[in-house]
């Protein structure tokens, strides 16, 4: 009902200027490679609306670009964030569901500014947002050890960091955001000190691997559904280093400890049979980080996204 289910916009984000390592970049096109979009539309039976290219920005690499408040290239990922928030917008304002391959996960910055902006004006709703990772990527400008932003996505989303310079995230207005109460972390696993300080005082809902492991990754989809409700637009961000090295080696900030490559699965699988998926982002694919190629990683990859978009099994 918010969207046309088998109308997908796709928006592939060649980007790796939120962290240092090269290659994340190459994400994109490994998992078309791979035939994801074809899968999507043979399997599926979706209608794919995609452009044929990886973009890759250069035209918005500024001048120069020195560290502002701790933040590593603030105007490249600003301008690149501010670019894809009106690629996804576009898609999503003509009611498609919205696919963005990534590229580091600081284009959340953008993915979901986007939509939040299109469910808006479509239905006055606020948008519920799904952050499957081992990390928060919760961190301010001033709370980051490392500078890097893709670590910071969700403090300004959530305004919990601001910026007045126009070309550092500045255009990013009130109709952009998400509310706190509206965000829900599955898999979490290594988070920074100061983070784990803005969750406690945000009362931020959090399951964290513990959490898996004491109920049982069934139930902790349904306490997460259950605590954004029934009908609530939801956009699923889904980082790969939140399912285990063993599953995902080739990714920027591996943490031993994470989901099974089923989990994974079964999370997407539980979004998609809410019927209320609007978005999804698939971030942190790195295929030149694993001496034996990066097929398990991007396999793994293109079954999350089969899985959100409604493969079952059955
Ligand atoms: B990812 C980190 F310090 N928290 O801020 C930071 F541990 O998008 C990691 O989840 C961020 O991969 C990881 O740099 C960002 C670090
Ligand atoms: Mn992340
Ligand atoms: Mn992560
Ligand atoms: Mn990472």
């Amino acid at each position: 009902f918010l969207v046309n289910r088998h109308d997908l916009g796709v928006v592939a984000v060649g980007f790796s200027g939120g962290q240092p390592k090269a290659g994340v970049d190459a994400a994109p096109m490994a998992l078309i490679e791979a035939g994801l979009i074809q899968q999507l539309e043979e399997d599926l039976e979706l209608n794919v609306d995609y452009d044929g290219q990886v973009h890759a920005y250069s035209e918005l690499i500024p001048a120069d670009d020195p560290p502002f408040r701790n933040m590593k290239q603030p105007k490249f990922v600003s301008a690149v964030t501010k670019e894809v928030s009106e690629q996804v917008y576009s898609h999503a304002k003509k009611g498609k569901m919205v696919m963005t391959l990534g590229g580091d996960h600081s284009i959340a910055i953008g993915t979901i500014s986007g939509t939040a902006r299109a469910i808006r004006e479509r239905f006055g709703r606020e948008l519920a947002v799904i952050w499957v990772d081992a990390h928060a990527d919760i961190n301010t400008p001033e709370t980051s050890d490392s500078g890097n932003i893709h670590g910071m996505p969700v403090a300004f989303l959530t305004g919990l960091a601001t910026e007045k310079r126009e070309d550092v995230f500045g255009w990013l207005k009130e109709h952009h955001m998400l509310s706190v109460n509206k965000l829900v972390y599955i898999g979490l696993r290594d988070i920074d000190k100061g983070e784990k300080k803005i969750l406690k005082e945000h009362g931020i809902k959090a399951f964290s691997m513990h959490d898996i492991d004491r109920h049982g990754i069934g139930k902790v989809m349904d306490m997460a559904l259950g605590w954004i409700g029934s009908d609530t637009p939801i956009h699923l961000s889904f980082d790969v280093d939140a399912l285990d090295p063993m599953w995902a080696p080739s990714t920027g900030t591996p943490v031993r400890g994470g989901l099974t490559l089923r989990e994974g699965d079964f999370i997407a699988e539980c979004v998609a049979a809410t019927g209320s998926l609007i978005a999804l982002d698939l971030v942190e694919v790195n295929p030149s980080l694993d001496e034996h190629g990066a097929s398990d990683t991007v396999r793994a990859g293109c079954s999350i996204v089969r899985c959100a978009l409604g493969d079952t099994l059955l």
